[in-house]
């Protein structure tokens, strides 16, 4: 399958867990996903992106690995996965695993080598002696955890884990390291996935274990993020693995900004094909994502241009199994959730990048309707929770944070069907099902040609099917309180993206005028003084077919 991932692609992210259970165990699994291909193939998408399938003791969702190269139990066999691959591509799509070598789960096989006293693996970790009982250094950890953990009872010998305790980082100074990664993403390759998405990628490497300067969050970041070392593996890996598999890789950088992803994804360096940034995603928080502020729309669309003016090509993202449903950003929302999906869905396919959907947000999926913390699962929410109590954060505000921040929040599983359990499992699902599924489902869209799914499908094949939107140029026009407007242009022909990302009715700019056709519009009737709540349109000077 020689697809160009710049310009043919548009991936589908499925979060396992959560997208269709088979077996009645509550957890989704490979044959669902199976199960339901003709459902994605059905949204013209061409990648699926899987969160991890691994083995792992879940003490985040499989983003603790304990053997890189077994299915988790609970998600089914090796068979299940060479079937979900062929299966894929004979509807013409290719699969993309994620690669999580950051760190490993504390259950690996190497981890408890190094902890049996081997010298080999002990190597394979980054482990240091604190001096005086005290910590080896300052740092910081993504989880709010401390991120050093006990190596050894009697000695004073910690073990760096930046996420959970349950994921030790690995030592990337260890060449062993390197060659161990280069067989794990061949052993994938040569079942047949067509690329990677990679980790937190840019904190692979760190530099040296020196206390850091102090910071609010992420204290002695400076010594790991997107080093010299990092950028030397990426190309290892690009030119001895992916290269001459014609596979792809997109990387998740955290902190990543605008000359970082440069670094990063610049062709003539032969490290990533796109990143994933954080910027957009943070337009509605103050200092960190657990502070939540109102969404305002102008910071969103100054952060959108920036980015799309900075690099040639990147991924463009809304959704993943990390962040809060977008949506559900919007403060005034109100009864506008088809109309603001469906702008979404216009946003993100008329952009200049790879799109990728995350799944339920092809049919305005919201976020989890949790009442109280036993409803949350995720480690992160929990050990922020423990956290601001110890701050002395009242109960009230506690929740309210992790309500509108949690994780959880887009790994609800999906809503298929307005039945009991929406149709995702039989038995009792791992995590609270939205009781909105009983409007909100794929069977109701699919029986509803003017539904958001409808629409959805209806952007991701004009993405695919028009050279304007799969390799324009991108100019912004208008970035209003409310109204974000740019064009796109390629050989001289242009089209205009315009969206309206408030749930008021707003003066259309008078700019619009010249473009006499509307390609898409989320709305049946289009008026021509005003756009209404979470209007979007398409718009050309001549005609285009849509
Ligand atoms: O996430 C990395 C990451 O930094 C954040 O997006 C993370 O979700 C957290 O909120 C930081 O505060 C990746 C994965 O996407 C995430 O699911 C994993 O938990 C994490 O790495 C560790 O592997």
């Amino acid at each position: 399958m020689a697809l160009n991932v710049k310009k043919d692609t548009v991936v589908y992210q499925i979060y396992p867990r959560s997208f269709k259970d088979t077996d009645g165990n509550g957890v989704g699994d490979i044959r669902g996903i199976i199960e339901k291909l003709d459902y994605i193939a059905s949204l013209g998408v061409n990648v699926i992106w899987l969160s991890p399938i691994y083995k792992s003791p879940n003490d985040d969702n499989g983003y603790d690995i304990a053997d890189y190269t077994s299915i988790q139990p609970e998600f089914g066999t090796m068979e299940d996965f060479d079937e979900l691959v062929a299966e894929a591509r004979t509807r013409g799509i290719g699969i993309v695993m994620d690669l999580v070598i950051n760190h490993t789960s504390d259950e690996h096989e190497w981890f408890k080598r190094a902890l049996a006293g081997e010298e080999k693996y002990r190597n394979y970790y980054i482990i240091a002696k604190g001096e005086n009982g005290k910590l080896p250094n300052n740092w910081g950890n993504f989880f709010a955890e401390c991120p050093w953990a006990k190596f050894s009872d009697n000695e004073d010998e910690y073990y760096l884990h930046l996420f959970s305790k349950k994921q030790p980082d690995l030592n990337w100074h260890n060449p062993d390291v390197l060659e161990e990664v280069k067989s794990i993403m061949r052993f994938w390759l040569d079942r047949g996935v067509v690329g990677f998405r990679c980790d937190v990628i840019n904190v692979i490497y760190k530099n040296s274990l020196a206390n850091g300067k102090k910071q609010l969050v992420l204290t002695g970041r400076e010594h790991y993020l997107s080093t010299e070392g990092c950028h030397d593996i990426l190309r290892t890996l690009r030119k001895e693995v992916l290269e001459p598999y014609g596979a792809w890789a997109v990387g998740e950088t955290v902190f990543v900004d605008i000359s970082g992803a440069k670094d990063l994804c610049a062709p003539e360096r032969g490290e990533l094909d796109m990143v994933f940034y954080f910027e957009h995603m943070e337009c509605d928080q103050v200092f960190v994502k657990w502070f939540k502020t109102r969404l305002a729309p102008k910071k969103l669309m100054k952060t959108l241009t920036k980015w799309q003016n900075a690099l040639p090509w990147n991924a463009c993202y809304f959704e993943n199994h990390d962040q809060p449903r977008f949506i559900s950003r919007f403060e005034d929302l109100g009864a506008y959730r088809k109309e603001a999906s469906k702008m979404m869905a216009g946003l993100l396919m008329t952009m200049r990048g790879t799109p990728f959907v995350y799944e339920g947000q092809e049919i305005g999926m919201t976020n989890g309707d949790f009442e109280n913390l036993d409803e949350v699962m995720d480690i992160e929410s929990h050990n922020i929770y423990a956290m601001a109590k110890g701050l002395g954060i009242p109960k009230g505000i506690r929740w309210k944070m992790i309500k509108r921040t949690s994780r959880d929040n887009a790994r609800t599983p999906m809503q298929w069907t307005g039945n009991k359990n929406a149709d995702f499992t039989n038995g009792t699902p791992w995590l609270k099902i939205n009781a909105n599924s009983k409007e909100v489902n794929v069977k109701a869209e699919m029986e509803d040609p003017k539904g958001v799914l409808a629409f959805w499908k209806q952007m991701i094949a004009l993405r695919k099917s028009n050279e304007i939107l799969a390799d324009g140029s991108f100019k912004v026009v208008c970035e209003r309180k409310r109204v974000y407007a740019f064009e796109r242009e390629l050989d001289g022909q242009k089209l205009l993206s315009i969206c309206n990302m408030s749930g008021k009715k707003v003066f259309l700019p008078s700019f619009v005028k010249d473009w006499k056709h509307t390609v898409v519009s989320n709305y049946q009737e289009t008026d021509p003084t005003h756009m209404k709540p979470f209007e979007f349109r398409l718009m050309a000077q001549k005609e285009v077919k849509s």
